[in-house]
């Protein structure tokens, strides 16, 4: 044990104050707010990832600069474990209780108690690799985060401007190099080079897929689709659209998965471009998340979201699983959150397993670790498959009796390296997608037709204090503010297979409310009325009540 290095913390902290009225929180995706706002937190984000790679005998941790499908003048960043999953929650309040000490001064005492009370052994070496999205305020953000790193003197590697899911990667390839569990080659290049081989093993042999457009947000997944697209060659036909990086403002603006999931609806820029019956899909701003969708003949737009994939992604692994003989070993579930569609969750349910987990891809994602094979996305259309290492072990060794076990097996050993199982990847989900459609002669209609959504509505509610929201049971029903829950169910009961929750939202200073109904308008005016008990409660401006909150 050695003691922290206060002199030199000090000297760097100083140029990183803390602005004197702002609170951070590590929310459902770490900090997020105001890009300008940053400074300080990026710098103490720097000492922390430093103290939890010495506290994990210095495996490398990663940290990750982005506000993912937040408005560009946001910023973030969020804290990614050794095996590239999302930072242990315990330390969260850690991250919190940091970011808010109020000077230099109280920034080391909180670090010497937080040292102590976790018993780091700041002898240790600490290993750190970053990468920072396309946002502007993002190289500034940079900076403050290596002055961090400096002032405890960890080892980093800058991995540049690149997506969120390729930083995971990073991450478990760099700690898993030269394992048994190694994961590949620790560059974008090894990362490219892993998907695409398993996309063309696994297309190999298929009809050709038609044209697939691909709204890009604007954002850092534009640059690495289209490196990808070099990789994939001609096994699948790209076009690539919204890939204005450099266009003040463009990022996640009218475009992108966020966009399309909430409002449902074409980004404005696709209306004259895509095609009836051409598959497009939507990445967000870091590109962990994808929607796909489609025109049919009459032009009506369809959405396939998260739940959809989920559906399209189970059925072909369980088909796999039983292909190879493997199903009495491996067993498949899925998991969800309160806002996938109902008839999602009907149709999962008659199928397989299917738990219901907060928001949160850490939380899907902790939960689907309890499956062989497990299924997790998110209805914004984040999430992954993630096998055990037990399923994997059953893939390698189980022998096959038939040809059409020993493809199978094949398939799954392909679809294992396809995915990345460290967190959603929208360009490895994508491919997954588009294997998928390929082995069953899916088109978006065939796909769409598992089952029909139930029509929703999701409404965001700016309150005076979004922390007054706590919920449970998995975030279905409010705790506080105190008797809210009771007329939100009062209402639901007036609307046939009525269905809403209010949340309050990890990323974005609002709440959410979420509601259901078998007809469209009853959907909206059910979301609309729930948000309007919710700004009433909440204590918000009477004068400043949105119109449509009826
Ligand atoms: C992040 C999280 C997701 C979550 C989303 C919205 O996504 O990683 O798991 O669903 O925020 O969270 P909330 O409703 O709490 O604002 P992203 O893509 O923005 O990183």
């Amino acid at each position: 044990m050695s003691a922290l290095p206060h002199d030199n913390i000090r000297s760097l902290s100083v140029k990183h104050e803390k602005p004197s009225k702002l609170k951070f929180q590590y929310g459902t995706a770490g900090f997020r707010t105001l890009g300008e706002t940053l400074d300080s937190v990026l710098f103490r984000v720097g000492i922390l990832a430093a103290l939890r790679s010495k506290k994990l005998d210095g495996k490398t941790i990663g940290v990750m600069v982005t506000a993912s499908h937040n408005p560009e003048p946001d910023n973030g960043v969020k804290l990614v474990d050794p095996r590239g999953e999302m930072l242990e929650s315990s330390w969260e309040g850690h991250a919190t209780l940091l970011a808010n000490a109020q000077t230099t001064d109280a920034l080391l005492v909180a670090l010497d108690e937080f040292v102590k009370l976790t018993k780091i052994d700041l002898s240790k070496p600490s290993r750190v690799v970053f990468a920072r999205d396309t946002r502007p305020s993002g190289p500034k953000l940079v900076e403050s985060l290596v002055d961090g790193l400096e002032a405890l003197g960890a080892e980093y590697r800058d991995a540049g401007v690149t997506t969120t899911p390729v930083l995971h990667y990073l991450v478990r390839a760099i700690n898993t190099k030269g394992t048994k569990e190694a994961y590949g080659e620790d560059t974008e290049h090894g990362y490219l080079t892993k998907l695409s081989d398993a996309f063309k093993k696994l297309i190999g042999g298929k009809a050709a897929p038609s044209p697939l457009l691909i709204d890009c947000a604007n954002g850092v997944g534009a640059p690495i689709a289209v490196k990808l697209c070099e990789y994939l060659g001609d096994s699948i036909p790209i076009k690539l659209t919204n890939t204005a990086i450099d266009t003040k403002g463009a990022l996640n603006n009218s475009c992108g998965a966020d966009f399309v999931k909430t409002s449902q609806k074409l980004p404005p820029s696709l209306v004259s471009v895509l095609q009836p019956g051409q598959r497009a899909c939507s990445l967000d701003g870091d590109a962990d998340r994808l929607i796909y969708y489609y025109l049919d003949d009459r032009s009506q737009f369809h959405m396939l979201d998260g739940d959809k994939i989920t559906a399209l992604v189970a059925s072909f692994i369980v088909d796999l699983v039983k292909a190879a003989g493997l199903d009495e070993q491996i067993k498949v579930g899925v998991v969800q959150t309160a806002y996938a569609n109902g008839s999602s969750t009907k149709y999962l349910s008659e199928r397989l397993p299917v738990k219901c987990v907060p928001t949160g891809v850490k939380h899907l994602h902790h939960a689907a670790e309890h499956y062989h094979v497990g299924v997790y996305f998110e209805a914004n259309g984040h999430g992954t498959v993630l096998f055990s290492q037990t399923a994997q072990d059953q893939i390698t060794t189980h022998k096959p009796s038939t040809p059409a076990q020993s493809t199978a097996l094949n398939h799954l050993t392909n679809l294992i390296n396809l995915i990345n199982q460290t967190v959603g990847d929208a360009l490895s989900d994508m491919l997954l997608v588009e294997v998928v459609l390929a082995h069953k002669s899916y088109s978006g209609v065939e796909w769409d037709s598992l089952y029909s959504d139930l029509p929703n509505r999701l409404v965001k509610v700016v309150v005076g204090d979004r922390n007054a929201f706590t919920t449970a049971d998995a975030e279905r029903r409010l705790v506080s503010p105190p008797g809210l829950q009771g007329k939100i169910d009062e209402l639901v009961r007036r609307y046939d297979g009525g269905r809403s929750f209010v949340r309050p939202s990890g990323t974005e200073d609002v709440v959410r409310v979420y509601a259901e109904a078998v007809i469209k308008s009853q959907a909206d005016e059910l979301a609309f009325r729930v948000a309007g008990l919710v700004f009433d409660e909440a204590g918000g401006d009477p004068t400043q009540r949105p119109k449509e909150f009826l």
